[in-house]
């Protein structure tokens, strides 16, 4: 509990009135597939979640060998956002990519 000073009058606030709660967050997953070049992972990873080319290999690699990885964690409308980007992306390169997100 807080109390603070509004003019004359002593405020009392509760806790759960002052804190915002963290919006949920969303992991953002890519998937393995056979044909999606390597390449072309590792510019997506660039070009969308910021990742340089030694980070952008990693996750790449990850994803190849165990089948799935996290790109990033956001809150739902940036997941939102750059999931459409990357599928959109992939679909105009005629690649199969797939890129999901995930509640945390
Ligand atoms: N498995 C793909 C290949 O051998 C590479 C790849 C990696 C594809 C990650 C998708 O999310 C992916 N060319």
């Amino acid at each position: 509990m807080v109390m603070t000073k509004s003019g004359s009058e002593a405020v009392i606030l509760t806790q759960e009135k002052i804190k915002q709660k963290s919006p949920p967050m969303y992991k953002i997953l890519l998937l393995n597939d056979d044909f999606t070049p390597m390449e072309f992972v590792i510019e997506v990873l660039k070009i969308f979640f910021s990742m340089n080319q030694e980070q952008a290999t990693r996750i790449m690699l990850k994803v190849h060998t165990e089948g799935v990885g996290v790109c990033g964690v956001y809150p739902s409308d940036i997941a939102n956002t750059k999931v459409s980007q990357v599928v959109e992306f992939a679909r105009i390169n005629q690649h199969p990519l797939r890129c999901v997100m995930e509640e945390n």
